[in-house]
């Protein structure tokens, strides 16, 4: 590897070497559950798959290094990750987020850990009064999702980061950072402690794996993290960890045509007449459209959209695509469709995040963009 490798390289290299014993190029899945020990305690560095998993190591090693963090920790899902740094609050701990977050993430704060007694509040990280009227003494994380799930809210992570460790250097800002991946955002290089991601969807990229990750430069978070993720044990098997380091290998190349395709549909979306509002942080009409030119490589595959004629035609307009599979999820190879309010952000309804019954989100795949276009096109003009 060259001495400063660049993120495509790492992509492909990092935490990687072939096989000691027998040259094989791809990681092995290290299928397996013990570590036979030489004597009591004498061991080749593992011990238990619960604590460790060469396969699992190599992951977690691919991916701080995507990341630019010294650590990183692989988990049995996106929101395993994110359970595990939330078991690092105490009793009266307060945590600042987002107006607009995954429906998962908003339900374990809402119905799992309140009743620990820590307090969430959710406030519109995109305008930095907000932010600021919104610090308390016993703030302990800023949780930061951005781009939003699914409204698409872009967070001035820099401006967010200096404004929280201002207020209180002992603050964790958290970034979740699944929808931009670290191709397209490094968050910790702009200021946040720990990045969370769900691997299920970019960093996967085939809809064929389950995953989550925690990444720091942070050495005593780093720990705790790791002792909670050997005590709990929301790990990964190796097979699962093996689907992720290869997906990682193609990110850049795919997240380049994931953003092509997207602000190619965005923009035919915002151009057709039955639609009534695109949300594509691409699009010169998206209110952070400067922070999200400021602080990503591209503006990513998620669009979100208005119809005129309102929920009932939404839901309709789901069952008509043929491309675009209806399902929840994101972030692979093949095009999505959905209605948060109904699927993915169910939880919300009756909240203050409350997600609007006519929002649709789609997921923009990698298959030729023009015919992307025409299936859209279709299912808007029965
Ligand atoms: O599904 P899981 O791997 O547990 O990841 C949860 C998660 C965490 N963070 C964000 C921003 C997410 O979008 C998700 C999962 N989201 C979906 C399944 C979805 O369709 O939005």
């Amino acid at each position: 590897m060259p001495s400063q490798p660049r993120l495509e390289t790492l992509a492909i290299h990092a935490g990687q070497e072939p096989d000691p014993a027998t040259g094989a190029i791809m990681t092995p899945i290290y299928q397996t559950s013990t570590y036979v020990q030489q004597a009591v305690g004498e061991h080749k560095g593992y011990d238990y798959a619960r604590t460790g998993n060469p396969t699992r190591t190599a992951l977690e090693a691919c991916l701080a290094a995507l990341e630019g963090a010294r650590h990183g920790l692989a988990f049995a899902s996106g929101m395993a990750a994110i359970d595990t740094v939330l078991k690092l609050l105490d009793p009266g701990d307060h945590v600042l987020a987002s107006n607009d977050v995954y429906g998962g993430t908003f339900r374990l704060f809402d119905k799992q850990y309140r009743k620990y007694g820590i307090t969430f509040s959710h406030v519109e990280l995109t305008d930095l009064e907000a932010v600021r009227a919104g610090l308390r003494p016993n703030t302990r994380f800023v949780w930061i999702e951005t781009p939003t799930n699914p409204r698409l809210k872009v967070v001035d992570l820099a401006a967010v980061a200096e404004l929280a460790h201002r207020h209180n250097p002992a603050i964790r800002v958290v970034v979740d950072n699944t929808f931009a991946t670290p191709y397209l955002q490094q968050p910790l290089a702009l200021g946040a402690d720990a990045v969370v991601h769900s691997t299920t969807k970019y960093l996967g990229g085939h809809s064929d794996v389950v995953g989550g990750a925690v990444l720091t430069s942070d050495q005593a978070l780093h720990e705790r993290l790791q002792f909670l993720q050997n005590a709990a044990g929301a790990v990964p098997g190796p097979m699962d960890c093996f689907l992720v380091l290869r997906g990682l290998k193609t990110l850049p190349v795919r997240m380049d045509r994931h953003g092509a395709n997207a602000l190619a549909v965005a923009q035919f979306l915002a151009d057709h007449p039955a639609v009534a509002e695109v949300i594509y942080p691409g699009l010169e009409s998206h209110p952070q459209h400067a922070v999200a030119r400021k602080q990503m490589r591209n503006f990513g595959g998620m669009i979100s959209f208005y119809l005129k004629a309102g929920p009932e035609q939404a839901r309709a307009l789901l069952t008509r695509t043929r491309l675009f599979a209806l399902a929840e999820s994101l972030g692979g190879v093949e095009s999505l469709i959905e209605l948060p309010a109904a699927m993915t952000h169910g939880s919300t309804q009756g909240s203050p995040l409350e997600v609007g019954p006519g929002l649709i989100r789609v997921s923009v795949g990698l298959e030729h963009v023009q015919d992307l276009i025409e299936d859209l096109a279709q299912a808007l003009t029965p």
